[in-house]
């Protein structure tokens, strides 16, 4: 094989890795035998307590000792550091941390039957996507590798976009080759050239550093159609990735941003703001549908309302065209939005929509260069609520310079919203959700980064132990500072985070569901399907009338007798054809009822799937 093509946990279990997906038109184009190794996807089915952990460990410090680092590649650097070049200083440190220390064996254990697997098919290249999330469990692979293998590893994905990274990985030899930012074009030059050493691809010659950057962009008509066949692994497709949460098919009709907030890295990843028009999305998303019988998608842009007019014309499309798709996830912003364009976004199928305000301080938002007039904001946020929309929204606390009547000023903004909902009747079920207690983190490749003068914000070494450990170390282990500021940024969370309101999953409205559980009909095959409980869902009998009381998080059912059947059955890991046949369902209407109704379960998260039946197992 020439090129195995692979992500490691933990990226995400809500849809496909479309980065990875994109790379893999690329290299199918260029006609290299290559195979897709979706680690990520294999955690996640198959040790889920281990997956979250490594997602947790990811984005919160474990130890909390530096609150102010800059964010580079993820994880507590204490445990990193150690991890990744010396386990012995660990030993002291994990002495009362029992579960850390058993996660890590745990870590190592997948790992090295990862690489395994990956190493049977002898690759001469081994292509890794890291985003921040997963880019030090990529790192600790990426030494594994090393030690049993002569492939080289070429690192692709945000995570590695910043000259500081590459020093890092590449003086370690953790990485051969960088392919930098948009991946396409670099990817398909660095294949054709007899060296690798083109623009966009960071590498180094003998002990000195190259990068140069791409200037070309891929135009809007030639991003790739990402296509799913052999993911995970070689020989598997989609379905697979039903047997985990799955929100449905990726899906961007853009590259970049049109605004330009200073904490943001996504302006300077993608450079040039570009586009699909309205027709070519809406045939993407008409050829997903026609090849693989599922109409959900994840839109992946970094705002799908880039353009009030283009996201406007594109609902009008989707519903005159009588497409009906559900839309689970999309970013938008509250400047390029109005109540009506809320309203045909809700009949157009969007159901889940996330809104990353940040702040309702003007002052702060200016700070952070965002254009958002708190009036308007409010207007669409109260629509959405009324129109029965389920939207989140974000902010972020302890902004450089934030002070305490800037989260007053927060504060204040959702309790008007709150107030003004109640007096109009709308039910707290549809009022907007809001995590408020998201601490401010200085990211890579933003201005905020790459200008700290401009923002009065000084970048400085950290002095600790594990500075020491491998190359450019230093590089990476940065801390940020406003001088002479001082804030309690501790008070400043607690307040704020009180008047979140996120509790348990982001749900949908029954309705949407059941819209859900149809977008995924046709894919789930009736002779090989088989369902069981999640583990998380309590099922009581009532002695009574032997019907059963489901409990799902805060949500309780009381199923009919039928219904209760099923349930019984569904331990018994049968298809969906056996299940009917054991309840004596002989006329299509009832099974293809009973189908709606375990679907409907499944896409809440009430069941899930076990796996497949081969074909010739079934009776
Ligand atoms: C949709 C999205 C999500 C979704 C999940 C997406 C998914 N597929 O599962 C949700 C909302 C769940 C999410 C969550 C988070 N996200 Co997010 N997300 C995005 C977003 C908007 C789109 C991702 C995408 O699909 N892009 C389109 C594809 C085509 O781009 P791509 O994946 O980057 O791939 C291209 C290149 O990177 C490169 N490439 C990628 N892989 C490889 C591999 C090789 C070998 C090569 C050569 C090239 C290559 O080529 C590809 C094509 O050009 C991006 C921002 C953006 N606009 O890209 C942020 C982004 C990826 N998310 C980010 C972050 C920080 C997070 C969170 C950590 C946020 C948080 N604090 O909780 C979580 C963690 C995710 C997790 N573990 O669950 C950061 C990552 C920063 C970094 N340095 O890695 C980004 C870049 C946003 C940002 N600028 O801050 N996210
Ligand atoms: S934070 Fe959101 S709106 Fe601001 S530049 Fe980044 S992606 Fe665009």
């Amino acid at each position: 094989m020439d090129i195995a093509l692979t992500i490691f946990p933990s990226f995400s279990d809500k849809t496909l890795p479309l980065g990875l997906a994109c790379m893999k038109t690329v290299l199918d184009r260029e006609q290299c035998d290559v195979a897709v190794f979706d680690f990520d996807y294999q955690l996640s089915v198959e040790d889920r307590d281990l997956y979250y952990a490594i997602h947790d460990l990811a984005l919160h410090s474990r130890y909390g000792s530096f609150p102010d680092m800059i964010n580079f590649i993820g994880a507590s650097p204490e445990i990193m550091f150690p991890v990744l070049f010396d386990r012995s200083e660990l030993d002291s440190l994990l002495l009362s941390d029992a579960e850390m220390r058993l996660n890590l064996e745990k870590i190592d254990s997948f790992l090295d039957r990862a690489v395994s697997v990956m190493l049977a098919e002898s690759p001469n290249q081994i292509w890794v996507s890291s985003y921040i999330s997963n880019i030090w469990i990529s790192l600790l692979a990426a030494k594994k590798i090393r030690l049993r293998s002569s492939a080289s590893l070429v690192f692709g994905g945000p995570a590695v976009y910043t000259r500081d990274v590459h020093l890092f990985l590449l003086f370690n030899r953790f990485a051969d080759a960088i392919i930098v930012g948009e991946g396409e074009l670099s990817a398909k030059e660095f294949l054709r050239s007899d060296d690798g050493h083109v623009d966009g691809v960071a590498y180094l010659d003998g002990d000195h550093y190259h990068y140069i950057p791409r200037k070309e962009l891929l135009r809007a008509d030639e991003f790739p159609m990402p296509d799913f066949k052999n993911f995970p692994f070689k020989g598997q497709g989609i379905r697979e990735y039903l047997k985990r949460r799955f929100e449905g098919i990726p899906v961007s009709f853009s590259r970049g941003c049109v605004n330009s907030c200073i904490y943001c890295s996504e302006k300077e990843f993608w450079k040039c703001f570009r586009y699909l028009s309205v027709e070519q999305a809406v045939g993407r998303l008409r050829f997903y549908m026609e090849s693989y019988g599922i109409s959900s998608f994840y839109i992946c842009d970094s705002l799908v309302n880039f353009s009030h007019a283009w996201l406007s014309d594109f609902c009008e499309r989707i519903i005159t065209e009588d497409l009906q798709p559900l839309f689970t996830f999309a970013f938008c912003d509250l400047t390029h939005l109005t109540p009506d364009l809320l309203e045909k976004m809700s009949k157009a199928g969007f159901s889940r929509i996330a809104f990353g305000l940040e702040s309702a301080s003007p002052r702060v938002l200016e700070c952070m260069n965002k254009t958002i007039d708190l009036n308007h904001a409010q207007s669409n946020l109260l629509a959405a609520a009324k129109n029965g929309l389920p939207v989140h929204v974000s902010t972020i606390v302890n902004f450089p310079g934030e002070e305490i009547v800037d989260v007053l000023d927060s504060i204040r903004f959702f309790r008007e919203i709150d107030e003004i909902l109640t007096r109009d009747g709308v039910p707290t079920a549809h009022f907007p959700q809001r995590s408020l207690g998201n601490s401010f983190r200085l990211e890579p490749s933003t201005d905020l980064y790459m200008n700290p003068w401009k923002y009065g914000i000084i970048i400085e070494p950290i002095n600790a132990p594990w500075r020491a450990y491998g190359f450019y170390t230093e590089a990476i282990t940065k801390q940020w500072r406003v001088p002479n500021h001082k804030f309690d940024r501790a008070w400043h969370r607690y307040i704020v985070s009180s008047f979140s309101n996120k509790k348990g999953p982001w749900r949908l409205h029954d309705s949407q569901y059941r819209k859900q559980a149809e977008s995924l009909r046709a894919i789930v095959d009736d002779d090989t399907f088989c369902f069981m409980v999640a583990e998380h869902v309590v099922l009581q009998q009532n002695l009574a009338d032997g019907v059963i009381l489901l409990k799902d998080h805060d949500m309780e059912f009381v199923l009919d007798a039928i219904q209760s059947d099923m349930m019984h059955l569904l331990s018994s890991g049968s298809t969906l054809k056996e299940l009917s046949r054991a309840l004596q369902f002989y006329d299509q209407a009832t099974f293809q009822l009973m189908k709606s109704f375990l679907l409907y379960l499944y896409v809440r998260g009430i069941l899930c799937i076990q796996g497949f039946k081969a074909e010739n197992q079934t009776s």
